[in-house]
């Protein structure tokens, strides 16, 4: 089941919500970038992508956690069937943009996870929020519930290959597999960190010709 249901035929009238909020958070993301340009600042996101979670995909989510595989099942119970990924150029940039969504007075932040701070066992570094906003369908709000993945290009670069090669792919866990793809977390880190150190020196040889 969930192979062949349509995203409507699975969430309902939900699907509005879902496809809403990402609307909404989009525009809020469009609007950080414009107000950025306008002031002849650097422009701190590279790409923005959404997604609403397929039905095979929450079905699967909704049996292990035990629950009756249907879209009421969502409510209070999975926050992420309405997905954004936010693509930052540098790690600096995801915490700024991550500090500016929270601060924004309609936006309720449920959950945060630092996996930059503390990355997953499998190498995998990005910052989650869950968020709830208010969306209103005619006269009538609701607030919905969306998870934003804020990453940079390197950290995206990663997560994009591993997730095609191995991630869900239910193969058997491969020690020596495992320890590569985190040898090349970690080396894509250490370039990065590379990356900010030759930008602040740069940024610091400039001001001082100012
Ligand atoms: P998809 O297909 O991307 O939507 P939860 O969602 O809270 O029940 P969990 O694991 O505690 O489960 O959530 P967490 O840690 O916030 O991670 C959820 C999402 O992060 C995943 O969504 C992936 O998108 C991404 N992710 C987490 N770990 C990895 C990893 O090791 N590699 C890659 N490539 N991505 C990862 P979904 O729903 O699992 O999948």
């Amino acid at each position: 089941m969930g192979e062949d249901i349509t995203e409507l035929e699975f969430y309902g009238d939900s699907l509005l919500l879902y496809d809403s909020v990402l609307i909404e958070l989009s525009s809020r993301i469009n609007i950080i970038r414009k107000a950025n340009i306008i002031h002849n600042e650097r422009d701190p996101i590279e790409n923005v992508k959404t997604r609403i979670k397929s039905p095979k995909s929450m079905i699967n989510k909704l049996k292990m956690k035990g629950l009756e595989p249907v879209a009421e099942s969502i409510r209070g119970n999975v926050t992420d069937a309405a997905g954004m990924r936010v693509i930052c150029t540098y790690i600096d940039d995801v915490y700024k943009v991550a500090s500016i969504l929270a601060s924004q007075k309609d936006i309720t932040v449920l959950e945060t996870k630092d996996y930059i701070k503390n990355p997953k066992p499998s190498g995998y570094r990005s910052y989650h929020m869950i968020v709830e906003l208010p969306i209103y369908i005619s006269d009538t709000c609701h607030r919905v519930c969306a998870e934003v993945q804020l990453r940079t290009l390197s950290m995206d670069f990663w997560a994009s290959l591993e997730h095609q090669i191995r991630y869900k792919h239910d193969i058997p866990s491969h020690k020596m597999i495992g320890a590569e793809l985190k040898r090349c977390a970690d080396e894509v880190a250490s370039v990065e960190m590379n990356f900010l150190t030759i930008r602040d020196m740069i940024n610091s040889i400039k001001n001082n010709q100012e």
